[in-house]
């Protein structure tokens, strides 16, 4: 039994809660919401005994036993941590943390030459920056489902793209987006690679939610009205930025089709405002489509403008430009109210906005978009053909390949599965449609929530995860900071079931999950992939140029190749290390006390650090990661001479 079966199907049955909220009516909820642990605790023990009692009666099916791997990997970005991590699924455990827009002193990002480049430094040589906030994570496709090539993850704190390699799950390249702020909403392109040289994903969509002026160098800083928002597309292969797109009002989420066709964002600041209460002062938004291939064929014949210094085309998709539908780039579809969140079906028909302040979601027919865009639509929104009422702040909706779909509902602390047909049959007429199936609590306040393989056209309907904001009472209390909660449940069913709950770094964000097989990682590196490894005993050597030492070292467990290397008080050092071992998972450290060095090499893999040694005396630089019975002796010495 569920828990959510001692309780009504419906998340919000009560008809005078289903109002749109306004400003008052969100205030009162924002406290209901501080409140939430002590009046959902009777749906809390419920959801607790239905745990118990799945344990006992033996799920099988979602235990993963010591010495047998997950079936799916999570790969889960990291909000304000700036990582991100992979999870097992249906285990839940922590399988590895990616250092991207953050610094980590483990791997060494942030602190190896290589890695700083990938980051990017100023003139000085400082990191440019140091910190990021990733929100929105998808990889790289082929035939309409994941590749395993790349993942892309955005930094929505300065506007930046990042690129993750599925071979090794490191970030390979990170590009920073001009004249944006907000860097928010990110997905890959889905249509089939139209080039053979590059065989997977072309294209990566990036929204901007924060309107700014454009340029931003301080001239409209009091005319708000000279705002703007701007929609990026970077190439998938090298990582520049191919175009931007203005807008009318903001950007939040990005979904794309499965044709290539479309992508899209949803609005919640049409009334582009700069205080709360202006945000949420229109009954509608709206879901922003973006036709690429008009916006391509504007940027290649020119009809575009640059920005500042930027020499990223811009066309323009604001409304004015844009009247006549057969010509239009971009075509605004409202949708209520403050919409959060906009999703793919993976039959590839529909993208839903959830509408967060109003208790809905809005199901648009792509191919009524395209047909506004042809002209044979009269209103963009006669392309809503559904809006359910499905419960309190509708944030995320995620899909089970079997019609329904499965949204979050942040101030009701529920997931609820409704039918997309029944939906769009009840909003034809049909009063007898069944539109919601279940509903089950979660714990609390969820997010994001994503299904098994939800965003491919190969879902498997097995598993969602809720990615919850609040964890309260579910674990044990560390401190005013709570670790957050993911939420496992198994969807095969009619009836949505609690798995388990695992805890989550702040802050478990969007994710997606992917299965097993497609994911193939390498266990040592080229040797030759690396132009600075040092390949032979004869390569490892101290050279001087001036004040310049470049220490070329070699690492073989349980030594390094020199014992020694003496430099001089006041040079600017460099050492590169490559770890000649080829035993899978044998990696080296390498720290060197009072000199802020600490990273790791990986079988094969070459990694080089520049410092200046204002330090005189002896330094034992130690392997810091556990490698051999005799880790402890591996360790040389760094003399610096007065
Ligand atoms: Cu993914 Cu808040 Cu960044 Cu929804 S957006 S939770
Ligand atoms: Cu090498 Cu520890
Ligand atoms: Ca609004």
């Amino acid at each position: 039994m569920s828990g959510n079966e001692t309780k009504d199907i419906h998340p919000a049955i009560d008809p005078g809660r289903r109002k749109f909220l306004g400003t008052t009516a969100m205030a009162g909820a924002a406290l209901g919401l501080t409140a939430c642990g002590a009046s959902q605790s009777s749906g809390d023990k419920a959801a607790a005994g239905s745990a118990a009692t799945a344990a006992s009666s033996g799920h099988d099916a979602y235990e993963v036993p010591p010495g047998k791997l997950d079936s799916y990997y999570i790969i889960s970005s990291g909000g304000h941590s700036g990582e991100v991590r992979i999870l097992g699924c249906p285990s839940g455990r922590t399988i590895k943390r990616i250092p991207v827009f953050n610094i980590d002193p483990m791997l060494g990002w942030g602190i190896t030459n290589e890695s700083r480049a990938i980051i990017g430094t100023r003139p000085d040589g400082q990191l440019k920056y140091w910190t990021g906030d990733t929100h929105h994570i998808h990889g790289s496709y082929k035939d309409g489902t994941y590749d395993g090539k790349y993942f892309w993850v955005n930094d929505k704190l300065n506007a930046r793209v990042a690129r993750i390699r599925g071979d090794t799950f490191e970030t390979d390249k990170i590009t920073e987006l001009p004249n944006v702020q907000g860097q928010h909403g990110l997905f890959s392109d889905k249509r089939d690679p139209v080039d053979a040289a590059i065989n997977y994903t072309t294209r990566v969509f990036a929204g901007a939610e924060f309107h700014i002026p454009l340029p931003n160098d301080g001239r409209d800083e009091e005319s708000p009205d000279k705002y703007g928002c701007l929609f990026t597309c970077l190439d998938a292969n090298s990582m520049d930025v191919r175009w931007q797109c203005r807008i009318d009002g903001n950007m939040d989420l990005v979904a794309t089709s499965y044709d290539g066709k479309l992508a899209a964002s949803n609005q919640y600041n049409t009334e582009n405002g700069i205080h709360y209460e202006d945000m949420m002062s229109a009954e509608q938004d709206a879901c922003v489509f973006f036709h690429v291939a008009r916006i391509e064929a504007a940027v290649k014949a020119g009809k575009f403008t640059t920005i500042g210094d930027s020499k990223v085309p811009v066309v323009d998709g604001r409304k004015e430009a844009n009247a006549d539908p057969k010509t239009a780039l971009t075509c605004y579809v409202p949708v209520p109210k403050n919409p959060h969140g906009v999703n793919a079906s993976p039959d590839g028909k529909y993208f839903v906005c959830s509408g967060k302040l109003s208790p809905t979601c809005s199901v648009i027919d792509l191919a009524l978009v395209n047909k506004w865009f042809d002209g044979e639509l009269a209103k963009p929104r006669d392309a809503v053909v559904a809006e359910p009422n499905v419960g309190l702040g509708p944030l995320h909706t995620a899909f089970d390949g079997r019609g329904n779909a499965y949204t979050t509902l942040f101030l009701d602390s529920k997931i609820v599965k409704w039918s997309v047909d029944g939906a769009i049959a009840q909003f034809k007429g049909d009063a007898k449609a069944k539109v919601i199936i279940d509903a089950i609590d979660v714990h609390y306040q969820p997010g994001h929530g994503f299904t098994s393989m939800g965003e491919t056209k190969e879902p498997d309907g097995k598993f969602f995860n809720s990615g919850n904001k609040f964890s309260k009472d579910r674990f044990l209390p560390v401190g005013p900071l709570h670790v957050e909660t993911e939420q496992l449940l198994d969807i095969t069913g009619e009836k949505m079931k609690l798995i388990h709950d695992h805890t989550a770094y702040p802050e478990p964000h969007d994710a997606i999950i992917v299965r097993a097989d497609i994911i193939k990682t390498r266990q040592i590196y080229d040797l030759n992939e690396f132009p600075n490894a040092v390949k032979t005993k004869e390569e490892s050597t101290i050279e001087r140029n001036g004040n310049k030492v470049h220490i070329r070292l070699m690492s073989q467990a349980p030594a390094y190749s020199m014992r020694e290397f003496k430099v001089k008080k006041g040079d600017l050092v460099t050492i590169t290390l490559t770890n000649h071992d080829k035993v899978e998972d044998l990696t080296h450290g390498f720290g060197i006390p009072k000199y802020n060095i600490n990273f790791v090499v990986n079988p094969q893999e070459t990694k080089s650090v520049t410092f200046v040694a204002d330090k005189p005396g002896i330094f034992w630089c130690y392997c810091t990661h556990f490698c051999h019975a005799l880790h402890l002796e591996m360790r040389s010495r760094l003399i610096v001479e007065a």
